[in-house]
C-alpha cells in the first residue's frame, strides 16, 4: 500500500488549497496615476455586498477613470467588482488627483442626528470627501477655479432626494449631484498609506459604516524600506498586502444598519468559532437598546469575511493596514496556536508615514514615540551572520488601532525565540482583534478572529532580523518645503480679522468630554495657557458641541507664508477614551524631555513618529460624575483635582493655510459634536 499515504497527502493538500483559494484575501481594486495625473469618477451609490452572507445592501464608491465623454457614469465593469472592500488610489509625489464626486445615494433613513432640530437635511444623505492624512490644500472653489481641495465645507446632495431646508447646521456650500475636486500632492509629500472617506458632520458614521471608504497610497514601499544595499536586494522577495478593515452590522431581517451601535453584540470572553469574521447579535442590552438577536456584525478585510492569507513570498510580507471602521477600535495581534502566543512583528510605519527608529536609543524612548499604539519590544536578533541587524528596530506583538489609524508591519514566521525563521510545514496563525474596552463610560469592541494566515514558503536564506528603514518618507516632508510647494494656494486662502499668532512659549489646550448641557452629546473646549501653565484670557468653562460658526482657533502662517510650530495640550476629562485627529498636518507626541525644552523648529517632521491620530486615554476619578446629581462640570472637576487625566502634548507644524477641523475620529463622537474648526491664514507678507 505504498501509494496510499502519498495519494491521501496529495488529496489533503488539494482539498486544503481549494478551500483556501475559495476565500483567499484579494488586493483592493487599484487605480494608478498616469503621467502625473489621476482623474477619476467617484460615484457614491447603493450596492449589494456580495462578499457578505445575505448580500446586504451597502453604500459604496464605484470608481473608474473619468469617461472621455465627460458623463457621470462608469462603464459597466466586467465581473462583479468588490466596491465595498474599498478601492486603492495609487499616486506619486507631485501628482494631481482630480475627482468628480457624484452622489447617487438613497435617503439616510436610520440617521440618529437627522431627527435633531435643524439637522433634518441629513436624511437627504449629502456627501463630501476627505483625503485623510494627506498634506494638501483644503482650498475653496474660486472665480477662476470651480474645483475644491480637501475641503469638508462643501456638501453634494442627490437632487433626486429633494432639496434641504437651509439651517445654521448646514455648515457648507450646498451643491447638487456632483462636485469636482483638484488635489495637488506636493513633490515632497511623504510616501505611504492614507485613506479617503466622507466627512459630512452628523452622517460620517452612517456613510463609513455602510462602506464608503478607500485608501490612497503615495509612492512606494521601496521609498522608505530597505535603503541599504543588502536589504534592497531582498526587497523584491517581500510581499506587500493592503488590508482595509471595515465593520458592518446586519440586522436580524438582513438590512445593513448604518447607525452603528456599539452594544450590538455582547462581550465574548471565550474565542469560539462563532467569532470567525463576525460577532453575533445579542438578545439583551445593558442599556435597554434594540434586540439584535440573529443579527450579525461582520469584521471584514477588503470586504471579505474571515479570508485566508497564504504567505508565499520568500522574505515575509509587509502588511499595510487601515482601520476604516466608523467607530470600532481594533486591538490586533497575530496568534500562533502552535506556540500559544502572539507573534512579533516589525513596525514599519504609523499613520502611513515611516517611523525613524534610529533616533530612539532606548525602549523607553520608543515607548514614548509609540504612545499607546504599540507596546514596543526590541526586535529579536537574526539567526547567523546578520545577528546585529536588529539594532534600532521597533517590534511589537499588539497594534492598538483606534478609528482612522494606519500601520505597516513586516510579518514573517518566527520560531519559539521570536527569531525570523523558516516555517514548519502547515504553520499557520490567526490575525485577530482581542477586543477592547474604551473606559467606564465607553464601548466594548468585540474580540473577533479576522483571518487565517498560512506560512507556505521557506524563508530566503539571507533574510535579516528586521528590514532597514531609510526614513525617507519623513525626512523629505519638511514643512517649509510643503509650504513653498503650496505657496499659491496658501496665499489665496481667506483672511480673518484679528487672527493673531500664539505667543512664544504659550500652548493651546483642548479638553475632550461631555457637555453639561447635553449628556447625549460630545464636545471640545479651548483655552490658551502660558509657559507656566496658567490660563491666558478666557478659561474654558464647559464642553461645546461642534459649532461651525465658532472658529475657536486661528493662526497666521509665519513671515513669507512659512510654517508655524505650535504645541497643543490634549486633556481628556471624560471617562472614556477618545482620539485626536487634525486635518492638513501631522504631529509628534512630545516626550517629557522635549516638553521641558523649547520648540525646535529645525527639528523636522521626520523625527520619531509622525501621527495624524493618537489615543487620548480616559481620565480616572469622578470628573463629570459627582453627586448630588451626577451632572457635575468635568472641566471644573478637573481643575479641582477630582480626577487625573493624562494630558498628551503634541507639536504641530502648520504649513497649509485654509479652514479645516480637528476632532475625535470615533465617528459616533465626531457626529455627536466632538469637532472644532481651525483656520490658518496667509501671513500677508
Ligand atoms: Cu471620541
Amino acid at each position: 500500500m505504498p501509494s496510499f499515504p502519498v495519494r491521501s497527502l496529495a488529496f489533503l493538500c488539494a482539498s486544503v488549497l481549494s478551500a483556501a483559494t475559495a476565500n483567499n484575501l484579494n488586493e483592493p481594486i487599484t487605480l494608478t496615476s498616469n503621467n502625473g495625473v489621476l482623474d477619476i469618477l467617484m460615484i457614491a451609490k447603493p450596492a449589494p455586498i456580495a462578499t457578505i452572507p445575505g448580500k446586504p445592501t451597502g453604500w459604496v464608491f464605484q470608481i473608474c477613470p473619468r469617461p472621455s465623454d465627460n458623463s457621470n457614469m462608469c462603464p459597466a465593469a466586467a465581473g462583479s467588482p468588490n466596491y465595498y472592500g474599498g478601492t486603492r488610489l495609487q499616486l506619486e509625489r507631485g501628482d494631481l488627483l482630480k475627482v468628480r464626486l457624484v452622489n447617487e445615494l438613497p435617503l439616510a433613513l436610520d440617521s440618529d442626528h437627522a431627527s435633531e432640530a435643524g439637522e433634518e437635511f441629513l436624511t437627504l444623505n449629502p456627501i463630501n470627501i476627505h483625503t485623510h492624512g494627506m498634506l494638501v490644500s483644503p482650498h475653496d472653489a474660486s472665480a477662476t477655479d470651480p474645483t475644491y481641495g480637501d475641503n469638508i465645507f462643501v456638501l453634494t446632495f442627490n437632487s433626486a432626494n429633494g432639496k434641504p431646508v437651509i439651517s445654521p447646521h448646514l455648515h457648507a456650500t450646498v451643491r447638487y449631484d456632483y462636485t469636482d475636486y483638484t488635489i495637488q500632492i506636493p513633490k515632497n509629500h511623504p510616501s505611504g498609506l492614507f485613506w479617503f472617506h466622507p466627512h459630512a458632520h452628523g452622517l460620517a458614521l452612517n456613510q463609513i459604516s455602510a462602506g464608503l471608504a478607500g485608501i490612497i497610497t503615495v509612492g512606494h514601499v521601496s521609498d522608505y524600506v530597505c535603503k541599504n544595499l543588502l536589504c534592497s536586494v531582498l526587497l523584491p522577495s517581500v510581499g506587500v498586502r493592503h488590508i482595509i478593515l471595515k465593520d458592518t452590522q446586519v440586522l436580524p431581517g438582513g438590512m445593513l444598519q448604518t447607525q452603528e451601535d456599539p452594544d450590538f453584540s455582547a462581550p465574548d470572553g471565550d474565542s469560539d468559532d462563532s467569532r470567525q469574521g463576525k460577532a453575533m447579535g445579542q438578545d439583551t442590552t445593558p442599556d435597554g437598546g434594540p434586540n439584535y438577536e440573529n443579527g450579525n456584525w461582520f469584521f471584514t478585510l477588503n470586504g471579505q469575511v474571515y479570508p485566508s492569507m497564504p504567505m508565499t513570498s520568500m522574505a515575509g510580507e509587509i502588511w499595510r493596514i487601515t482601520n476604516a471602521s466608523g467607530s470600532a477600535t481594533y486591538n490586533l495581534n497575530l496568534f500562533n496556536p502552535a506556540q500559544n502566543r502572539n507573534m512579533i512583528m516589525q513596525v514599519i510605519s504609523a499613520d502611513g508615514v515611516s517611523i525613524s527608529p534610529s533616533t530612539a536609543t532606548s525602549l523607553t524612548q520608543m515607548a514614548q514615540m509609540g504612545g499607546a499604539k504599540f507596546k514596543p519590544e526590541a526586535c529579536p536578533a537574526a539567526v547567523g551572520p546578520l545577528a546585529t541587524s536588529s539594532q534600532g528596530g521597533l517590534c511589537t506583538r499588539t497594534l492598538l488601532l483606534m478609528p482612522s489609524s494606519r500601520v505597516e508591519v513586516w510579518v514573517s514566521y518566527r520560531n519559539t525565540r521570536d527569531q525570523v525563521a523558516s516555517a514548519p510545514m502547515g504553520a499557520s496563525a490567526i490575525l485577530r482583534t482581542a477586543g477592547y474596552n474604551t473606559g467606564p463610560s465607553g464601548d466594548t469592541w468585540p474580540a473577533v478572529n479576522l483571518a487565517q494566515v498560512h506560512f507556505l514558503s521557506p524563508l530566503q536564506l539571507n533574510t535579516p532580523g528586521l528590514l532597514d528603514l531609510g526614513g525617507e518618507a519623513t525626512s523629505i516632508s519638511k514643512p517649509a518645503v510643503i509650504a513653498s510647494q503650496l505657496l499659491a494656494a496658501n496665499k489665496a486662502a481667506a483672511t480673518v480679522p484679528n487672527c493673531k499668532a500664539l505667543p512664544a512659549g504659550h500652548m493651546r489646550r483642548v479638553f475632550y468630554g461631555v457637555p453639561t448641557t447635553d449628556l447625549d452629546a460630545f464636545g471640545l473646549a479651548y483655552e490658551e495657557i502660558d509657559a507656566n501653565g496658567n490660563v491666558v484670557g478666557a478659561p474654558a468653562t464647559d464642553l461645546i458641541p461642534f459649532n461651525p460658526m465658532n472658529d475657536s482657533v486661528c493662526l497666521p502662517l509665519g513671515p513669507g507664508n512659512t510654517p508655524v510650530y505650535e504645541r497643543w495640550q490634549l486633556v481628556n476629562v471624560a471617562t472614556e477614551d477618545h482620539n485626536f485627529h487634525i486635518h492638513q498636518t501631522k504631529f509628534r507626541v512630545l516626550t517629557h524631555d522635549e516638553l521641558m525644552g523649547t520648540i525646535n523648529t529645525s527639528s523636522p517632521i521626520g523625527k520619531g513618529i509622525e501621527y495624524d491620530n493618537i489615543p487620548l486615554p480616559h481620565s480616572n476619578g469622578t470628573c463629570g460624575v459627582n453627586p448630588p446629581d451626577d451632572l457635575s462640570n468635568p472641566i471644573a472637576d478637573w481643575r479641582a483635582g477630582l480626577c487625573t487625566a493624562t494630558p498628551i502634548t503634541v507639536e504641530i507644524p502648520f504649513a497649509i493655510a485654509g479652514r479645516f477641523v480637528y476632532h475625535c475620529h470615533i465617528l459616533e463622537h465626531e457626529d455627536g459634536g466632538m469637532m472644532a474648526v481651525i483656520q490658518v491664514v496667509p501671513s500677508g507678507n
